[in-house]
């Protein structure tokens, strides 16, 4: 960085200090964010780690640097705080995949069906939903499900697929991906490892069903976080999901190596924030995620039949 971008940094954090202070605000930031917003985050964490972060803290105004159902599953869990995205366009391609009135077609051809929904879904989705998930728990919401009942699991086919494989049970798939994850083929894994021998490959169960067939480790951002941790030092790593994660897993993991499998792992939404735009949203309270009352109480509805089996799971979340 030149010396007139460290200046304008610089002076950045200090807008945004003052500004957090004056709001009584908190900062959230998603594992995949900009370093910078991770760095200048009061925690960062997977999705759901940062909602109930947000849901728990006395602040009244949260500011979620992330996407956008991120912050509306916060706005879902704390109708009494304001909740602010700093970009109004950051959405999320794989929540596009499901409307929920293709949701409410799905159950009429599957009466009796449950619908399972990754929280990687609108809030609207959510609201026809009987149970959410995250990456870090759709293995064991699908294991809690009365086994006579058929599931419709929505909107990633791959973790839903993963979720099928390890539960060995049939789901209804939906035909959603993450077009991030679903980039990382067989050919770049088998690249990485001969360029890295010796390295560990961890993955995300958004990649696609043969991919993940090369991975050592499968998990989501909290998993890999709390696998890496238990690693001998020295171990090196070829992390299979969005870059983003490597920052903190570097600055948690000092005496441990990694590499990113693919330079396609890039999520475009994720990283739209910049520290201007968290300075401008903190100014002007821009731009208030909004949930209607009747949506946010069924999809919280969702979101709480999820948290009662997962709600004593020890967080990775961080303060900054
Ligand atoms: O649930 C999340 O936060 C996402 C999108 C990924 C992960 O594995 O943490």
């Amino acid at each position: 960085m030149d010396s007139q971008s460290v200046k304008i940094t610089q002076e950045l954090l200090r807008q945004i200090a003052i500004l957090k202070d004056e709001r009584e605000a908190v900062i959230l930031a998603h594992n995949y964010q900009p370093p910078e917003i991770q760095d200048v985050a009061d925690y960062t964490g997977d999705s759901l780690e940062l909602s109930m972060i947000a849901a728990k803290t006395p602040a009244k105004l949260i500011l979620f640097c992330g996407v956008r159902f991120m912050g509306e599953t916060a706005a879902i869990l704390s109708p009494d705080k304001i909740v602010l995205l700093p970009v109004l366009e950051a959405g999320c391609t794989l929540a596009e995949y499901a409307t929920a009135a293709q949701i409410r077609e799905m159950k009429k051809q599957h009466p009796g069906a449950v619908v399972v929904t990754y929280v990687n879904s609108s809030a609207e989705v959510k609201a026809e939903t009987d149970i959410c998930c995250t990456s870090a728990n759709a293995v064991e919401i699908v294991r809690s499900i009365d086994r006579n009942r058929p599931i419709i699991f929505a909107p990633d086919y791959n973790l839903g697929h993963y979720a099928a494989k390890m539960t060995q049970r049939e789901l209804i798939l939906w035909n959603g991906c993450c077009p991030t994850h679903a980039l990382l083929s067989t050919f770049a894994v088998a690249k990485a490892r001969k360029k890295w021998p010796g390295a560990q490959v961890i993955m995300h169960p958004e990649c696609k069903p043969e991919t993940l067939e090369l991975a050592d480790f499968i998990g989501s951002t909290s998993g890999m976080l709390k696998y890496v941790k238990k690693q001998p030092a020295g171990t090196s790593f070829i992390v299979g999901t969005e870059a983003g994660l490597l920052h903190r897993l570097q600055k948690e993991n000092p005496d441990k190596v990694f590499h990113v499998a693919s330079e396609y792992l890039i999520c475009p939404m994720m990283k739209m924030t910049t520290l201007k735009d968290v300075r401008d949203s903190l100014e002007k309270m821009q731009y208030v995620v909004t949930v209607e009352e009747d949506v946010r109480q069924r999809a919280k509805a969702a979101v709480d039949a999820m948290l009662r089996h997962t709600g004593a799971a020890s967080p990775t979340a961080i303060k900054g």
